[in-house]
């Protein structure tokens, strides 16, 4: 075990840092807008109750959970940005389109994160029906919209750290 670890009474997995100092970006999908309307409700909402600057939040609409990644890309290369969180709901439907565009937008998000050195937020629902996708944005299975700000703001404060020594 790395030696900073042995101690672990100062260290909380669960805290979350301070998110004052970033900047992040909010990529949106149109598809699906009353599931992803409300991830990025919980999304912009825990961001600013951790700090954000309202001036420091910038978000955009794409079409498509597919346009996800280039959303995102385009984003990471015209704004100085600590983080991106992406935000879709890929609904199955009867045709293949379902795996061709969740493989699509979680191999696009890694390769962006990987090509900016920037993290970049995995916030898709990926649900057999609109009831599995409603329960995760806003209902009994949480906001997992949320969740992706807070991991956004979590990264980034990696980020800064390892920057910082
Ligand atoms: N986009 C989503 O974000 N969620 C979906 O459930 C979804 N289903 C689609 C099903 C079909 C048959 C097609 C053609 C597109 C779908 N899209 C969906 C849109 C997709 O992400 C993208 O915007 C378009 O394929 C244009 O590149």
């Amino acid at each position: 075990m790395a030696t900073q670890l042995k101690d672990l009474s100062d260290f909380s997995h669960t805290t979350i840092p301070s998110a004052e100092p970033f900047r992040f970006g909010i990529v949106v999908a149109e598809w699906n807008a009353k599931i992803t309307g409300a991830l990025y409700a919980g999304a912009y909402q825990s961001l600013i109750e951790h700090g954000a600057l309202e001036s420091n939040v910038f978000t955009y609409a794409v079409p498509g959970s597919f346009e996800l990644t280039s959303g995102a890309d385009l984003l990471l290369q015209n704004k100085n940005l600590d983080a991106v969180i992406c935000l879709g709901c890929v609904i199955q439907g009867e045709t293949r389109h379902f795996d061709f565009i969740c493989d699509a937008v979680a191999h696009g998000v890694t390769n962006v994160s990987v090509k900016h050195v920037k993290p970049v937020i995995f916030g898709v629902l990926t649900t057999d029906n609109e009831q599995q996708a409603m329960d995760r944005a806003g209902g009994k299975h949480g906001n997992k919209g949320v969740e992706a700000a807070v991991t956004a703001i979590k990264m980034a404060d990696l980020a800064k750290q390892l920057q910082d020594h």
